[in-house]
């Protein structure tokens, strides 16, 4: 594979001041600076800070090495790999929130091949636990959490392309989507141990 498709990238982003004169986006220059060249398969990043340490780091879905690896900032842009799973067999994308509101922030994966959602339980220190949400999404592509019933659980949502219905909770229909998608809708306190 070509290098340049290995490569997990920072993106920088176009903020503009409410107070000043509005800026075009399109006009802003971007310098890439890379994170790795080394995420084989990369798929899908994530910029959050990960260890509360007050810098930015980098959450990554590495497909080719079935991995969800994080890249921890020292603080100046250079990064250091550290593997949260080998075992995403086909790790198609990344999502981070505080899943179980300890005040840490907490990884998630959609991992294509073994049809599985998880979390990764960080401990503060960027030191992850698996928790297995389910291994029943068919072809599972991407993840999202966010708490959408409103009661102070996240929940997981996915998307899976080898299944054929859009369901919440695992048996309720919320949308059909397009190209035999799935939408599934968990609650993640519940499932972790
Ligand atoms: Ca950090
Ligand atoms: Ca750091
Ligand atoms: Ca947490
Ligand atoms: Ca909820």
């Amino acid at each position: 594979m070509a290098a340049a498709a290995r490569r997990v990238a920072l993106l920088v982003i176009c903020v503009a001041n409410a107070a000043a004169t509005p800026v075009s986006c399109a006009s802003v220059a971007f310098s890439e600076k890379v994170v790795t060249t080394l995420a084989g398969g990369a798929r899908a990043v994530f910029a959050v800070d990960l260890d509360d340490d007050g810098d930015v780091d980098v959450l990554a879905a590495e497909y080719d090495d079935n991995t969800v690896a994080w890249y921890e900032n020292d603080g100046s842009e250079s990064f250091t790999e550290l593997i949260i799973t080998a075992h995403a067999t086909e790790a198609y994308s990344v999502f981070a929130i505080d899943v179980d509101g300890d005040g840490n922030t907490d990884a998630l994966s959609a991992s294509y091949e073994i049809d599985t959602i998880a979390w990764y339980d960080n401990d503060g220190s960027g030191s992850f636990a698996e928790r297995i949400i389910t291994t029943m999404r068919d072809g599972a592509r991407v993840v999202f959490a966010i708490d959408v019933d409103g009661d102070g659980d996240v929940d997981a949502l996915s998307a899976s392309s080898r299944d054929e219905r859009a369901t919440r909770s695992g048996a309720e229909e919320v949308a059909l989507l397009p190209e035999e998608a799935e939408v599934e809708v968990e609650p993640l306190r519940e499932l972790a141990p």
